[in-house]
């Protein structure tokens, strides 16, 4: 679907340039007689002038993809002569009054809809997406956060197709039509930006449930699902309640509805949407069983469902003023679900996981050429923005805020900011000064965080003197320049922190330290010897801390009693090790595996037993990517012949507790899912993954082990954590793992999405050729994002030894399959090519390739403006 002609750049959206909206709209009245190819809309909107806005005579409404049939003001019919269609697909309606009744009808074609934006089919049902500018693909409308309208939704349809007819708010009527049609109406009580209607509509089944809020409302939940589903949705169900009950008890916010619905679609261009009253999920983040999901999508499940419930206050209640506000409700409501998933289990494991999440997206995201700042102040696409720096830096603001102002202090802050705003269309400054006037804090300064792109350096150096006890920390500070902001300033960085003794007990000293400046000392008397500084416990804010040594490193990892900054020293500690080695590899020295590192990883084998998720997570070596990023110029082959080196020697020098820690952590009851089951089956996992790199006997010991693993088939969990071994490795048993878990599991796309991402992430030589096959695969379909992300998205940024194979082959097949998707979905087309912006990274050669790749797909005639921005930004930068 081609959106705008390359020839004309699409043209830039800048903050700076918001106006109010002209018309408001304070009623909607759609009506949808549902239909494949002619679904036909009507739309009563009652409009009338913004008194904040500057006057207009003509009324412009958006519109995309639309076939107007009629439409009438004030009930009279408009003539060609009140009516022009504008570029793009809008109308403009000329000479309206003050205020008045415009109704329109409209035909559009859900079936002809790959875009699964606006009205769509998916498996003969129907579902919307409207975020964030999907409903002009509905109806005519000004498509715009700021226009918030009271809906009512009548649908109409086929009764035996679609049995099933859901809007947002409450159920209000429904009932029988000639021709086996039928029709059912939602009335959504609270006004709402059209990006949050939904219509959900088909033959669907649900699982029911009940929730009471503590103010006494009784809430209908249903979570809908294609029949056969209807079993795998407890855990979602589950979730849901605990999130309702989590807001009341953390924040005071109750649910505003009679019912709350979730439905389920496979096709779905990004994890989930939270439609007032009608949520809609990927089926990825709502299915689930023992056998067909892993642990992480138990996980994955309970935090998407949370952070789509939260948003019912910190997004639908209260709304973004423009899309350049989308962290108010993002980072807001993402920090929020991380809270609440701290809250349901390990606090510190759910950190490390977060953190290790943010380095791996947003960082490289804020050092390459689409870096933003939390609000952007321009974009061409705005589901471009859709980033890891608007919702997971965005939360980490929200968090480094919270840690100035108190626990107390923040929630004061929410509470003055819903009571000030419910209802309202708002900007960051608006939250910002909410905090501020709740804490009574100067916040002013703390706001350049919304504003200034890139991740602060910080640099500590310490100095004691024996002679009076004084201990000195000078901290120091710098952001690295970045497109269109080559100028930075310092940053307000709450450096939560501790002081350890030589004999590895805390001192006094522990506390809050906040670097203001672009340098600041920090001076504690009366020391009896020199601390090691244990510094952003927690991980209290967002940079990249340097100027600890190796032994400062070890130090911390084995004694601090932070475990966030035990496990990062650990992480600096290996990245370390693991930079001189790669240097090692480029010289082709003999490797050797550092005593060190041994050092500390035994030690963590030697308390696995105490905390087993914990451990799970030390024992995992910084990705090659983390690696590549700590490079001037990566060297991705020597990388991963770095790490795949240092997995063996591990392997083989601790075999022996692997597979001790294997077997005593084999599972025998049923399967559960509390925090610290799955912390010993990551433990046991992590162990059986090193112990099949082993040389010798150990590591066919761990590759039989393995087999035993698959074929036993306790849970997915351990199947794929076994069928990932044996994919990564020679083993004569691989090829018929994965043709035994294709043959048993063809007909569930879920977990079939894994079979593709697992052989598209396996780093062996051929996986190139692996990847290109399973794309003429008849299961490979690239009109199912799943599918397309679970096959190109895994090799082009799960397998960079591959991708990056110096015949630029990898850059081929990554630009052949954007420029064919943005033929059928230009959002997860545009998704999908960031990789190959990263060209800087890489040495002369490769980045000449990425960019024959990038300049490839720019000359791609009718390129959306979406994939557009990207490859031009990353050419540019
Ligand atoms: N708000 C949606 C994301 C919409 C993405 C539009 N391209 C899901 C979420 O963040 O909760
Ligand atoms: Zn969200």
């Amino acid at each position: 679907m081609a959106e705008t002609e390359p020839q004309s750049p699409p043209p830039t959206i800048r903050r700076e340039d918001y106006r109010p909206p002209a018309f408001l709209v304070d009623q909607v009245d759609l009506h949808l007689a549902l239909h494949p190819t002619a679904t036909r809309v009507k739309a009563k909107l009652a409009l009338r002038r913004n008194p904040a806005a500057a006057p207009a005579a003509d009324l412009e409404l958006d519109g995309e993809a639309l076939t107007l049939l009629a439409a009438r003001l004030d009930g009279a019919p408009l003539g060609a002569d009140r009516l022009a269609h504008l570029p793009g697909g809008g109308l403009r309606v000329a000479d309206v009054p003050a205020a008045f009744t415009l109704e329109t009808e409209v035909g559009i074609s859900p079936e002809a809809n790959s875009e699964l934006s606006g009205l769509y089919l998916s498996g003969g049902n129907y579902f919307t997406q409207c975020e964030a500018e999907g409903f002009r693909r509905i109806t005519y409308f000004p498509d715009r956060p700021d226009v918030m309208a009271r809906y009512t939704t009548t649908l109409e349809a086929d009764r035996a197709a679609c049995p099933v007819l859901l809007s947002n708010g409450n159920p209000d009527g429904a009932g029988e039509l000639p021709d086996g049609r039928h029709w059912a109406r939602w009335v959504d009580p609270h006004p709402k930006p059209s990006y949050l209607f939904a219509v959900v509509a088909g033959d669907l089944v649900a699982m029911r449930d009940r929730f009471t809020t503590r103010s006494g409302r009784k809430v209908a939940l249903g979570i809908y699902v294609r029949k056969g589903d209807e079993d795998a949705c407890g855990h979602a169900m589950d979730s849901l309640k605990r999130s309702m009950a989590w807001d009341e008890d953390t924040y005071g916010l109750e649910y505003d509805l009679d019912v709350f619905n979730i439905a389920a679609v496979s096709d779905f261009n990004m994890g989930a949407m939270e439609n007032k009253g009608l949520n809609v999920f990927n089926t990825k983040y709502i299915l689930a069983r023992p056998e067909t999901a892993t642990d992480a999508d138990y996980e994955g499940i309970e935090t998407v469902v949370a952070h789509e419930y939260f948003h019912n206050w910190t997004g639908n209640r209260v709304t973004c003023r423009d899309w350049f506000q989308l962290s108010l409700k993002e980072g807001l409501t993402v920090f929020r679900d991380q809270h609440f998933s701290a809250d349901q289990g390990s606090a510190a494991v759910k950190r490390i996981g977060d953190v290790r999440r943010l380095r791996a997206a947003q960082f490289p995201e804020d050092a390459g050429p689409m870096a933003h700042p939390v609000r952007p102040d321009s974009y061409v696409e705005i589901n471009n923005f859709y980033t890891a720096t608007v919702y997971q830096k965005g939360a980490e603001v929200v968090r480094m805020m919270r840690r100035l102002i108190g626990e107390a202090n923040f929630r004061k802050g929410m509470d003055l900011y819903i009571a000030r705003h419910d209802n309202q269309a708002v900007t960051i400054e608006d939250f910002v000064r909410a905090m501020q006037d709740a804490s009574g804090t100067d916040l002013s300064r703390f706001a350049r965080w919304y504003a200034q792109a890139g991740t602060p350096a910080l640099r500590v150096r310490d100095a004691f003197d024996k002679a009076s006890g004084r201990y000195t920390l000078t901290l120091a500070q710098s952001t690295p320049p970045t497109p269109g902001q080559p100028e930075k300033q310092p940053v307000p960085i709450p450096v939560a922190m501790g002081l350890i003794g030589p004999d590895g007990a805390e001192l006094p000293g522990a506390g809050l330290l906040l670097l203001e400046e672009a340098e600041q000392g920090f001076t504690f008397e009366g020391l009896p010897a020199k601390p090691v500084p244990s510094l952003l416990r927690g991980y209290s804010a967002p940079v990249k801390l340097s100027g600890l040594s190796l032994e400062q490193l070890g130090f911390l990892a084995a004694h601090d009693t932070d475990p966030f900054v035990r496990w990062d020293s650990a992480q600096q500690y290996a990245t370390a090790e693991m930079l001189r080695l790669v240097e090692e590899v480029r010289s082709q020295k003999p490797l050797a595996l550092p005593e060190g590192l041994a050092a500390i990883f035994g030690a963590a084998l030697d308390r696995a037993m105490e905390d087993p998720a914990f451990a799970a997570e030390a024992l995992v070596l910084p990705s090659e990517d983390f690696v590549a990023d700590q490079m001037a110029v990566a060297d991705p082959e020597a990388i991963h012949a770095m790490r795949q080196f240092l997995r063996g020697a591990l392997g083989t020098r601790f075999s022996p507790r692997l597979a001790a820690l294997h077997g005593a952590l084999e599972e025998t009851g049923p399967y559960r899912i509390d925090g610290a089951s799955i912390g010993r089956r990551a433990l046991r996992n992590a162990s059986l993954a090193y112990l099949a790199r082993a040389e010798g006997a150990a590591g066919a010991e761990g590759l039989a082990r393995a087999e035993q693993q698959f074929e036993a088939g306790r849970n997915m969990t351990d199947v794929l954590a076994a069928l990932r071994v044996l994919a990564d490795s020679d083993s004569p048993a691989r090829q018929a793992a994965l043709d035994a878990f294709h043959g048993k599991w063809r007909h569930d796309d879920l977990v079939l999405d894994k079979w593709f991402a697992i052989q598209a992430s396996a780093a062996r030589p051929d996986a190139l050729e692996a990847v290109r096959a399973l794309a003429r695969h008849p299961d490979f379909d690239l009109r199912n994002p799943n599918r397309a992300r679970s096959l190109i998205g895994a090799f082009a940024a799960g397998n960079p030894a591959r991708f990056h194979d110096a015949s630029g082959d990898g850059y081929r097949f990554l630009a052949e399959m954007v420029i064919a998707l943005d033929a059928v979905n230009t959002q997860v087309a545009a998704r999908l090519v960031s990789p190959l912006g990263l060209w800087k990274r890489q040495d002369a050669a490769r980045g000449a390739l990425m960019r024959a790749g990038l300049e490839r797909i720019l000359a791609r005639p009718g390129l959306s403006k979406g994939t557009y921005e990207k490859v031009s930004k990353s050419l540019a930068a």
